[in-house]
């Protein structure tokens, strides 16, 4: 095992985890000043699958300096040499992303089918992306000169743990930036696998710093006076006690918080392709997805076909084993998730919503939700301006497009929206009255590293991907 103090690896679905890592500081792994430690378990079998070094405000301290000293030189670096080092985290990627896909699948619980396809092609292509911005800056139309902030701490969720810190790290790596980042507490694995792949590249020590750990971890980090830049995504109400933090300190923030997208249906859209669109909106990754579909809002004259096919659709999913190549829906990333995403669905009981689910058998052991739907929903609701985070759909209606977009915008947040509509001047007409940071239409849940991602009102500021994403890691 290239982990130092770690012990003969076991073997796992052929991806060696060791029962133990280090916190990733200045290019070696250690353990905590203080000596703690946190288990990391597999949500789908509740498996303990390695102990991990738990940061401490000591070592977020050492972490900084560490990245504050790596800082001088690899600022000082041609940005052509920064993108040999940035193709070669890509090109290891690619090698690695087997290992990688089964090692995210075990710890996150979502199906190998979307680790294989969609996280790592997309944590590659990030790491590619950026790699060609380094030497053009530029170029990039923020000035002839622009600089990098310093050091960038970052904190990211479990949701898709390599894929937030592609999004995260490569573009403060391209811009001259180094990085201590904190892996959400239940997904640390593939962060620290990173930290390998960093090594292997011969990537400079103290540039990229990976310090597991839970909140508290997370908090010493953003109000650490030596971090110049601070980038989050997560839960809306962390996003305010982060910005609070942050506020009247010269860092700089980015904020990815939560979403409750719609996708609308128009009564001429393709009702085939929709239903895949809609499935693939709230169903993929379980709905643990910031600009997840979570909200149908269908034209009032197709809602019956409509409805009727999606259940069949639904029906159709497989539950089960994540490392089984034909599941379609794995396990809930934690206990907390799945208790709270219970709460919500039971609060939309409550409240008169009628739930229906696909007969579906829940293995005895992990965290595991049945794909449900909420019909007679209103926008009063709990469920239909609260994100659950969860495989949980619910249906609203509408009778004219401006009802349509008036119902979309009335949430507090603004992340995605799906239009869905043969006319291509309903599109644009539509989408430019939505308040979303992406609209996909006839389609839902694409991602493309060009592209610029981020929220409207509560979902937060700042864009990542494309080159927006370089706007937020330098001085302009
Ligand atoms: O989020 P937290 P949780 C939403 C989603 C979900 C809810 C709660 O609705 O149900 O948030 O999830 C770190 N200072 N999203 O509890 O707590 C934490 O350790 C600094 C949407 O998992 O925000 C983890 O690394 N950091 C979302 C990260 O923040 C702190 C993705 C996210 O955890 C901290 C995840 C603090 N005070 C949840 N407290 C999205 N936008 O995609 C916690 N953390």
């Amino acid at each position: 095992s290239a982990f130092e103090y770690a012990p003969a690896p076991e073997s796992r679905g052929n991806v060696d985890i060791a029962p133990s890592y280090g916190l990733f500081i200045d290019g070696e792994f250690t353990e905590a000043a203080d000596g703690k430690v946190f288990k990391t378990v597999s949500p789908s079998t509740e498996e303990v699958l390695s102990e991990i070094a738990q940061a401490g405000a000591a070592d977020v301290d050492r972490a900084v300096k560490a990245a504050r000293k790596a800082f001088e030189k690899w600022s000082a670096l041609p940005g052509s040499e920064r993108a040999k080092y940035l193709f070669r985290i890509a090109r290891i990627i690619q090698e690695r992303s087997r290992e990688l896909a089964v090692l995210e699948t075990l710890d996150n619980g979502k199906p190998i089918k979307e680790t294989r396809d969609a996280d790592l092609p997309l944590v590659a292509a990030h790491f590619f992306y950026y790699a060609g911005w380094a030497d053009k800056l530029e170029y990039a139309g923020f000035g002839a000169n622009p600089k990098p902030l310093g050091v960038a701490g970052q904190v990211i969720p479990w949701n898709f743990p390599l894929l937030m810190l592609a999004w995260k790290i490569a573009p403060a790596l391209a811009t001259g930036n180094t990085v201590v980042l904190k892996p959400a507490e239940t997904t640390p694995l593939s962060a620290l696998f990173f930290a390998d792949i960093c090594r292997q590249a011969g990537l400079p020590k103290g540039v990229v710093n990976i310090l597991p750990g839970y909140g508290d971890t997370g908090a010493a980090l953003v109000a650490h006076p030596d971090v110049n830049k601070v980038a989050f995504t997560g839960s809306t109400a962390v996003g305010k006690e982060i910005a609070r933090t942050v506020a009247g300190s010269r860092k700089k923030l980015t904020l990815e918080l939560g979403g409750k997208g719609a996708n609308i249906v128009f009564d001429d859209a393709p009702i085939d392709q929709a239903v895949e669109g809609i499935v693939n909106g709230i169903f993929f990754n379980q709905g643990q997805v910031c600009c997840a579909g979570s909200r149908l809002l269908v034209q009032e004259s197709i809602q019956d076909e409509l409805l009727e096919s999606l259940k069949r659709r639904l029906s159709t999913l497989r539950l089960g084993d994540p490392l089984d190549k034909n599941t379609d829906i794995g396990a809930i990333n934690s206990e907390e998730q799945l208790t709270r995403i219970t709460s919500l669905v039971e609060q939309g009981e409550a409240e008169g919503a009628e739930r229906w689910s696909p007969a579906c058998e829940l293995p005895e052991s992990g965290y595991w939700f049945a794909p449900t739907l909420f019909t007679n929903v209103t926008q009063a609701h709990t469920i239909a301006r609260d994100e659950i985070f969860g495989p949980v759909l619910s249906v609203l209606t509408f009778r004219t497009p401006d009802e349509a977009v008036a119902k979309a915008n009335n949430t507090a947040y603004g992340l995605s929206a799906g239009i869905w509509t043969e006319k291509g001047s309903r599109i644009l007409a539509v989408a430019n009255k939505l308040r979303a940071g992406v609209i996909w239409s006839n389609t839902f849940n694409k991602f493309d590293p060009t592209s610029p991602f981020g929220g409207y009102k509560e979902s937060g500021f700042g864009r990542e991907g494309g080159r927006h994403g370089l706007e937020a890691y330098l001085d302009v």
